[in-house]
């Protein structure tokens, strides 16, 4: 009895214990949890030791890699300056630029640097700039603090806390317009140990950008706010304008050795489906961030956004930079190249191992669509110098893909035009071949070709410009064809 009446009170008692020690651990475990908050700043917390500026590159350039430096205050002095530049042959742009050039410098920072950013506006510029970095954490990305009169530097300071490759543009109003002209670039935060060493690293940059006049369209083009609006645009380009990585101006590596390429999307309006032309990528640093992705083809780089790409490459050649969007690269200037030296190995690629003729049933002369609102009316050339400048502009318009840059051609597929035997030994026949194309086999200097060029939809005076280029480039017989000599042609067919 007395048992039974001593049991609840022995019951309570001990749960209350029980309560208090869970109290007391409770308290003491939430008092250390938030000591261990206190103390935890992250990259935050890392020290910076002394200062350095920043060294900044055009592109295709990168800065040297941080390796293993310490995080410093690192000072970036950036100028914003409105220029003219060239598009493409004979198209001239007023183009905005942090830097001098499109994409902007490229800023090389470590983890936990402390970025003291100067950002000044030439006197002689028109308008208002400021810089929104991805790479900040903070209102605007730094554009709240960096809105700058032409005339005026603006100063502000922000502490890299998240590794990674990221976009900076300006955030102007109106937005879509400063990032059309131009004003983006890329800044690298690296890891604390650095990114692995490779052979090779390039900057290269992808953008939209819309003109009152067509693709090509020769003369100072301003923007179309209409058509960047309706994300039509004229010209989507590697590094601001048509051919800034092709011919001469190609980026280069040796067989066997590794290539790094900082991929960024400036936009404003279009994604890029990077990719390079007979290559795999063994590393793509999918969006800039951590993840990795190994053998990638074609990797998706945002507007705003950027992917690094890494491969060896293992062959000799020239392999062609794309968005493969594709017509962005063939007609609007999305179009780079690679090109490799070093010694063939035949077990990872043959080269052309048996040529034959493939023509189906009935093909025949194929003709191009034409979009009569697109054949423009443009300057007359009055002379010899101006038919060449205006030939050599078609020539990298609608020639180039085929003949290649120095009328070179491509062995086996398509006939040189430099020193052609073919070309120089009947004018009427090659005017005839641009205005009507070609089929069947011919023998350019020794060499056989059997297949088919379509019809050229361009004017009788650019036959006559492009012709005359032609005639007068690369040792050829400098015949001179005027539009008179096209249009007599035109109805022989
Ligand atoms: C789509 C590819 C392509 C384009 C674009 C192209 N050509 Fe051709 N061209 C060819 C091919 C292929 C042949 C050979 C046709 C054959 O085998 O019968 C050829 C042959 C020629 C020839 C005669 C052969 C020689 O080497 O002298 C001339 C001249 C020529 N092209 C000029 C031009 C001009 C000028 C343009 C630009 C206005 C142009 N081509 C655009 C593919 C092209
Ligand atoms: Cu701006």
């Amino acid at each position: 009895m007395s048992m039974k009446s001593k049991k609840p009170i022995l019951l309570v008692s001990g749960l209350g214990l029980l309560m208090v020690i869970l109290l007391v651990v409770f308290s003491f475990y939430s008092d250390s949890k938030e000591a261990e908050t206190k103390n935890y700043l992250g990259p935050a917390g890392i020290p910076v030791s002394r200062e350095m500026r920043a060294e900044l590159t055009a592109p295709p350039n990168v800065p040297g890699p941080t390796g293993r430096r310490k995080a410093k205050k690192l000072i970036v002095d950036m100028e914003v300056l409105e220029q003219e530049g060239v598009m493409s042959d004979g198209v001239k742009y007023i183009y905005w630029t942090f830097g001098g050039s499109v994409p902007g410098s490229f800023i090389r920072s470590k983890i936990g640097d402390e970025v003291e950013f100067h950002l000044k506006n030439h006197p002689d510029n028109k308008l208002p700039h400021n810089i929104d970095l991805h790479a900040v954490t903070g209102p605007g990305g730094g554009a709240t603090s960096s809105f700058v009169a032409p005339g005026h530097e603006t100063q502000f300071s922000f502490k890299v806390l998240n590794p990674g490759l990221y976009v900076y543009h300006c955030a102007t109003a109106p937005v879509g317009m400063h990032i059309a002209n131009g004003m983006y670039g890329l800044i690298l935060v690296e890891p604390e140990e650095g990114l692995p060493e490779v052979d090779k690293e390039y900057y290269i940059m992808q953008g939209d950008f819309y003109t009152k006049g067509e693709n090509g369209e020769r003369g100072l083009q301003p923007f179309d706010m209409k058509k960047a609006v309706d994300e039509d645009a004229d010209y989507v380009v590697f590094n601001g304008k048509v051919g800034s990585l092709t011919g001469d101006n190609a980026i280069t590596a040796n067989v066997g050795e590794t290539v790094r390429l900082y991929v960024g999307n400036g936009g404003p309006n279009l994604v890029s489906s990077f990719h390079v032309i007979g290559e795999i990528f063994d590393r793509v640093r999918v969006e800039g961030g951590d993840f990795i992705n190994n053998n990638v083809q074609t990797t998706l780089i945002p507007a705003g956004g950027a992917a690094i790409v890494e491969f060896k490459v293992d062959v000799p050649g020239t392999f062609i930079l794309v968005d493969h969007s594709i017509f962005r690269a063939f007609n609007k200037g999305a179009l780079g190249m690679l090109k490799v030296q070093g010694d063939e190995n035949k077990k990872i690629y043959s080269g052309k191992q048996e040529e034959g003729v493939y023509q189906p049933e009935g093909s025949g002369i194929q003709e191009m669509p034409v979009d009569n609102d697109l054949v423009q009316v443009n300057k007359t050339a009055t002379s010899l110098k101006e038919k060449m400048e205006f030939g050599k502009a078609t020539y990298m318009r609608t020639c180039f893909a085929c003949h290649q840059a120095e009328g070179q051609g491509i062995p086996n597929a398509f006939p040189p035009l430099a020193k052609s035997d073919y070309l120089n030994a009947d004018l009427e026949r090659a005017i005839d071949i641009v205005l009507h194309g070609k089929t069947g086999e011919i023998t350019v200097n020794g060499k056989k070709y059997n297949s088919v060029m379509t019809k050229q939809d361009i004017t009788d005076e650019e036959v006559a410009n492009v012709l005359t280029y032609i005639y007068n480039s690369w040792g050829n017989s400098k015949k001179e064809v005027t539009q008179a000599m096209v249009t007599s042609r035109r109805n022989v067919h």
